[in-house]
């Protein structure tokens, strides 16, 4: 991998941290960098597509049930503690950790030392075919096709996760089937009705509906579903939500950094679930089988998310709490946006 002058600080962090998937810090002396997808050199696209290529090829490690490799590692998790971390409170935070973690896996067991990137996706609303994030080269690859979608271009298209949309396993391609409808959801217009919400309480369920899940309608395919990590364009997605959410937390920072709220367990859905969506998807047509894990909510004293809360990853990896990850640049996490 080439070095960067940015990447020079990584890889002397990258030095001094174990091989382990993900560190706890006493400090965050040198951050690692968050970049748009939009301004990164070809030299660094390749760099990021490399790595998760690496990831991909790396054999699993946890013992989990399914898992081939390292990747398909982080989709298992995903999957399993679904229930738990959608249409709750822990939504943000549980997505904040897992693209930290992936991000801690390429840096240490694939010798990463590019930025995490980001998808801006309000650049490409409702023409997510023409965005670059797709392009066969430099990108992920396009739209999928056939019976099973299967992407047809780009560095990813054999792959083979062995982890199916929900719970259970099943061989599969990275699959795709594109709705330009739904990825207008991505526009600013609607991401702004979120930024301006004054609360976390109001910000979360906000940000999970039309942004977040805008995107996962609009690529389609396997990100519909629990085993959307299965897609490596899953982690440009999340940085962006939870770019968009530190860029919130930061405009009020005595207010908002340590601000958490939400029921901390799928007690009821949304009500925007039982209307007819604005692309014509029918009530509960976007909505999985919601089966709670049964972790529970550990460390919360009653039914709503609190610092406390503890997010526990099946045993494998460290567990934190939600409030020792509110702050990016807080020990535990040591990143920046650009
Ligand atoms: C996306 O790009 C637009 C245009 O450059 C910019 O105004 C906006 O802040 C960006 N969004 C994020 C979340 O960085
Ligand atoms: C996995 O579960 C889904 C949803 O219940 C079902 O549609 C699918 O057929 C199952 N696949 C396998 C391989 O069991
Ligand atoms: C993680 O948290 C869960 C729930 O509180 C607990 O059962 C488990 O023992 C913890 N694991 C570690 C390694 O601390
Ligand atoms: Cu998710």
């Amino acid at each position: 991998m080439k070095l960067t002058s940015l990447s020079l600080t990584a890889t002397l962090l990258a030095a001094e941290t174990a091989s382990a998937s993900f560190v706890k810090r006493e400090v965050c002396e040198s951050k690692y960098q968050r970049r748009s997808w939009h301004t990164l050199t070809t030299e660094q696209k390749l760099g990021y597509i490399q790595a998760e290529q690496c990831l991909m090829s790396l054999p699993a490690k946890y013992g989990l049930d399914g898992p081939v490799t390292r990747y398909d590692e982080f989709v298992k998790l995903h999957v399993m503690a679904a229930p738990d971390f959608h249409y709750t409170g822990a939504f943000l935070p549980y997505h904040r950790m897992i693209v930290n973690n992936h991000y801690e896996a390429l840096r240490t067991e694939c010798n990463y030392n590019g930025p995490q990137p980001y998808w801006n996706e309000t650049l490409d609303a409702g023409n997510f075919k023409s965005s670059i994030v797709l392009d066969p080269v430099t990108g992920f690859g396009g739209d999928g096709t056939g019976p099973k979608g299967c992407i047809q271009d780009g560095p990813f298209k054999d792959y083979i996760s062995p982890i199916g949309t929900y719970a259970n396993s099943s061989a599969h391609c990275i699959s795709r089937t594109i709705d330009e409808c739904q990825s207008s959801k991505a526009a600013a217009v609607y991401l702004n009705q979120c930024t301006e919400k004054q609360t976390f309480g109001e910000f979360w369920p906000c940000m999970e509906e039309l942004p977040h899940d805008g995107l996962h309608q609009g690529i389609g395919g396997i990100m519909k579903y629990f085993g959307s990590p299965g897609d490596p364009l899953f982690y440009l997605h999340h940085a962006y939500v939870d770019k968009v959410w530190w860029d919130w937390q930061s405009a009020n920072r005595e207010a908002r950094l340590y601000e958490i709220s939400g029921q901390n367990q799928l007690y009821t859905l949304p009500p925007s679930l039982d209307q007819t969506d604005m692309c014509g998807v029918p009530p509960g047509g976007i909505m999985p089988p919601l089966e709670p894990w049964g972790l529970g909510a550990p460390g919360d004293p009653g039914t709503e998310v609190t610092l406390g809360h503890v997010l526990n990853w099946a045993g494998v990896l460290t567990n934190v709490t939600v409030g020792e990850i509110m702050d990016i640049a807080g020990g535990v996490l040591c990143y920046e946006y650009d």
